[in-house]
């Protein structure tokens, strides 16, 4: 292979015999602008692990409260409501649950749920919401709550993090999301989420689950203050743990978004997310150092979803999924659509030569497409006909100059 910058000569070397990368390598790879060598790197590590299959999940996203006790001091986050701030917002169970009720029209086979660090909300209110949420949805993988909510919990219960994940599984969370771990560089988190659980914590958490037997994702925030050398860190402590447990099932590089919060305003980058190249390089990057992570993934909410096909051939070999509906990066002024459809993704997919294959939140196989022929029907399984989704609009946050944001009214077949 062509190698365009000599600085990266000694990694394509290593990858071409299947060797761990370095620190240095790890640096030299972000250091360097031959984005075309590194994701054709990152693309044949991919190959050699997942062919052209890419996978997807029929999903949805639920965030409970968005009311933090971090609201102040997470000043990269758009989400977050102090209690009585305007736009703060807290579901009943009933709520929740109807919200979910969605799932039954669009063939859903994850639950994503996240939100803030509540005051008052108990384990036993998210508990309860499991149960519920597995009773009345069956065929629905569970995976919730961040390593930062799941420590808030013991906290406030004065429970060890071990029975919180342990009473979480057995009220049927099959695995957690990687949010929460932002960067671990300590100076970069002190500047960013000074209150937050430090990089050590979340990666404790993260072991704990893993042994007690949730699998679970992990993530990178970029793009804000880090450093080249924050970012190789944090990839090698979380390919460290994987090393010990094994546990994590994708790595997930999220990009910031600067709109609407005190960071993004401090750095002057309101309007600013991050580029394409770098989110490209990421994305490759983090296949090529992750080298004991199976899957990686891009977040089309925050890309687009053009990059995110893109990705595709720069080492990603899972594109998410219907998402219905994305909040958190849409309260940071990401203008991608708050879902996509099951045959958009599939379409997206196809698109980039690939093989899509629907998953669960375990990456067991749900469906394989070698039947579909565009056009000629959906790929979309099953749900009434033109089933959609009815979008209305709350009252303007006002806080903060927040953005008045789309949410969930109702789910119906179109007239
Ligand atoms: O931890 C918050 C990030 C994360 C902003 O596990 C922001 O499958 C950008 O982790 N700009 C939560 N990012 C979401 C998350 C996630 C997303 C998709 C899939 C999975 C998974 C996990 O969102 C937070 C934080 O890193 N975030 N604010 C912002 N302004």
């Amino acid at each position: 292979m062509t190698v365009r910058d000599p600085t990266l000569d000694s990694v394509a070397e290593k990858v071409s015999r299947n060797e761990r990368l370095t620190r240095d390598d790890a640096l030299a790879l972000f250091q360097s602008n031959d984005l075309l060598t590194i994701g054709r790197l990152a693309d044949q590590v991919n190959r050699r692990r997942n062919g052209d299959r890419v996978f997807f999940a029929a999903n949805q996203h639920i965030n409970p409260t968005n009311v933090c006790v971090l609201r102040n001091t997470c000043v990269f986050c758009s989400f977050a409501r102090m209690p009585r701030e305007e736009g703060a917002y807290t579901r009943s169970l009933e709520e929740v649950f109807a919200e979910a009720d969605a799932a039954r029209d669009n063939a859903t086979r994850e639950f994503h749920i996240v939100g803030g660090l509540h005051h008052k909300l108990r384990l036993a209110y998210y508990l309860d919401m499991f149960r519920g949420l597995r009773e009345r949805h069956p065929g629905v993988h569970i995976k919730a709550l961040t390593a930062v909510e799941v420590a808030h919990l013991a906290r406030i219960e004065q429970l060890s993090v071990r029975d919180v994940l342990t009473a979480m599984k057995d009220a049927g969370v099959t695995s957690l999301p990687g949010g929460g771990a932002e960067v671990f560089s300590p100076a970069a988190r002190a500047t960013i989420a000074d209150k937050k659980l430090s990089g050590a914590e979340w990666l404790a958490v993260h072991r704990e689950a893993h042994e007690v037997g949730l699998p679970s994702n992990c993530t990178m925030l970029y793009g804000h203050v880090e450093t080249m050398a924050d970012r190789v860190d944090h990839l090698l402590a979380l390919r460290a743990l994987q090393d010990q447990t094994g546990g994590f099932l994708t790595y997930i590089p999220l990009a910031y978004h600067p709109d609407h919060n005190e960071l993004g305003e401090a750095l002057g980058r309101t309007g600013t997310a991050t580029s394409g190249f770098d989110d490209l390089k990421n994305i490759a990057v983090g296949r090529l150092v992750l080298d004991n992570i199976p899957h990686v993934k891009t977040h089309w909410p925050m890309v687009t979803p053009f990059i995110s096909q893109v990705a595709l051939t720069f080492g990603c070999d899972d594109l998410e999924g219907t998402v219905v509906f994305e909040r958190v990066y849409h309260e940071a002024g990401a203008a991608t659509p708050m879902w996509l459809s099951y045959d958009q993704i599939v379409t997206l997919i196809r698109g980039a030569g690939k093989e899509p294959v629907e998953r669960d939140s375990l990456y067991q196989t749900v469906r394989t497409f070698e039947d579909w022929v565009p056009g000629q029907r959906p790929a979309r399984p099953e749900g009434p006909e033109g089933a959609t989704f009815r979008i209305s609009h709350r009252p303007p946050a006002g806080a903060r100059g927040r953005r008045t944001l789309p949410v969930l009214q109702e789910i119906a077949s179109a007239e």
